[in-house]
């Protein structure tokens, strides 16, 4: 049998998931540096960049007598508010300066529909909205991903979650992801990641 096709899917390094950004995400500048060594050592190496419509409706901003964190009924589902971030050709939305971007061969921009969120790289928060990264990957013969990135609990969680059941054999590094942690989101992310098969690494 040949050998597993490997690709590294390295989830919103952007500004403002890092320090001082607008959804900043604790200790996301420690794992930039580690995760450009790692790039260089996968054939195929996919970034995400989250990419929302300034009057995106995931913003708390967009909803009368809202704040962020507080959770909403959209007609795909329940959502939660956010502040305003990953704001289209704002400084937010770029690639932290530190990441390695020319390492990567893709840049998969998600959440870029008004009425519709997306966490997972491969469907938006309907779960089944395609993003297109399966045709990619599945085109590439890629069969064994393995992801990193911001944040564990809501993108990367997600994604891991979709892969797996798209049927690739899948692990995250933990250490190299940091998390949000809403009510128990970290605790229920690794919980729906064991599962459904994904592989929990250091
Ligand atoms: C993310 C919340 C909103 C993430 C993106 O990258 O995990 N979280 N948008
Ligand atoms: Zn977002």
């Amino acid at each position: 049998m040949r050998s597993k096709k490997e690709a590294l899917i390295a989830i919103d390094l952007q500004n403002d998931f890092c320090e001082g950004g607008a959804l900043a995400v604790r200790g996301a500048e420690g794992i930039l540096y580690p995760i450009n060594s790692i790039m260089k050592k996968f054939q195929t190496v996919v970034l995400t960049q989250d990419w929302h419509p300034k009057n995106h409706s995931c913003f708390a901003s967009q909803h009368s007598e809202k704040e962020p964190y507080m959770v909403i009924d959209m007609p795909y589902g329940p959502q939660i508010l956010w502040p305003d971030h990953c704001v289209q050709d704002s400084r937010g939305a770029d690639f932290h300066s530190s990441v390695s971007v020319n390492d990567s061969h893709l840049i998969l921009r998600k959440g870029f529909r008004k009425s519709i969120d997306s966490y997972s790289a491969f469907f938006e928060n309907d779960r089944k909205t395609p993003t297109g990264l399966l045709g990619f990957l599945k085109e590439k013969g890629i069969d064994k991903i393995t992801i990193v990135g911001l944040a564990l609990d809501f993108c990367v969680g997600f994604s891991a979650i979709d892969a797996s059941r798209l049927n690739f054999d899948v692990s995250i590094l933990k250490s190299l992801c940091c998390s949000i942690n809403l009510d128990g989101s970290l605790e229920s992310a690794l919980i729906n990641m064991k599962n459904t098969g994904v592989k929990i690494d250091g």
